[in-house]
């Protein structure tokens, strides 16, 4: 699925400005064969054309608020307009994107020797659809797990220009941990502290392009407005002996994606 020499990408320069900055452009690093692939397997997945008993649905809102998103509601029905599919390792070509060697060397680069899967997300926004989602950060209490994560890859399967909801962030954020131990959304007090507005650097990306993104860094994305959809994958690595910490339910077992013999 990577174009030809991606594998052997040279990494210091991205993953410095990733510590430094919380973020960094990978390139170009999906095929477009691959992309075209991942897009009709992403619409598969929600028109239910391909079901995967334990694949997490989550469907847009009616009025396109975050704040009237309806949550645990999964599945509701064949759609375009879900805004995110998790547990995408269910399906053998995105395990393929997920395990592929670019992502290994960046994990074991940055999260040791084994490493695990926390989740992959399809985050997408359908045309003219989508809907602001709000600065935030993905840790805190409800991810249930012993030490913060810190590797996310985001790769888009759609251009995903400024108009169509590209992800924004705040450089640096990351620096200062979580902005409240709930993590997620962070609180409108937090971010007129340091004028999120201001500082945000926009991503806009081509299909194709893939961003680091830390765990930690403030990050947001808008609607989209033009008439494409916007597709991307996320991927959250953990270092491999990261534990669950949930007692309500078994703590889960995370998928093993990578290990480098000792
Ligand atoms: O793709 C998006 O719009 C949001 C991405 C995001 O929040 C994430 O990867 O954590």
């Amino acid at each position: 699925m990577l174009l030809p020499g991606r594998s052997d990408l040279v990494l210091d320069g991205v993953l410095k400005d990733f510590v430094a900055n919380g973020y960094a452009k990978l390139g170009r690093v999906l095929s477009s064969e691959a992309a075209a692939v991942l897009r009709e397997r992403a619409d598969a997945l929600m028109l239910g054309e391909i079901q995967y008993p334990g694949l997490f649905y989550q469907h847009d809102s009616e009025s396109g608020r975050y704040e009237d998103l309806e949550f645990g509601a999964g599945w509701v029905g064949p759609s375009r307009n879900y805004r995110k599919l998790e547990k995408l390792e269910l399906d053998p070509l995105f395990l393929e994107w997920i395990e592929n060697p670019l992502h290994r060397r960046i994990a074991h680069r940055l999260l040791g020797k084994k490493v695990s899967l926390y989740r992959a997300v399809l985050w997408n926004k359908a045309s003219r659809a989508g809907m602001d989602l709000p600065w935030h950060q993905d840790d805190g209490v409800f991810w249930g797990i012993d030490r913060p994560p810190s590797l996310q890859i985001w790769t888009a399967l759609d251009d995903a220009p400024e108009s169509a909801g590209c992800v924004e962030v705040l450089p640096g954020s990351h620096h200062k941990g979580l902005a409240s131990p709930l993590g997620g959304t962070v609180r409108g007090d937090r971010l007129s502290e340091v004028d999120a507005e201001a500082g945000r650097v926009s991503l806009p990306v081509k299909a194709g392009e893939s961003i680091l993104i830390h765990n930690h860094v403030w990050h947001r994305s808008g609607r989209n407005e033009t008439a494409q959809a916007r597709r991307a994958i996320g991927i959250a690595y953990l270092a491999g002996d990261t534990r669950c910490t949930r007692k309500r339910r078994s703590p889960r077992e995370f998928k093993r994606v990578f290990e480098e013999r000792e």
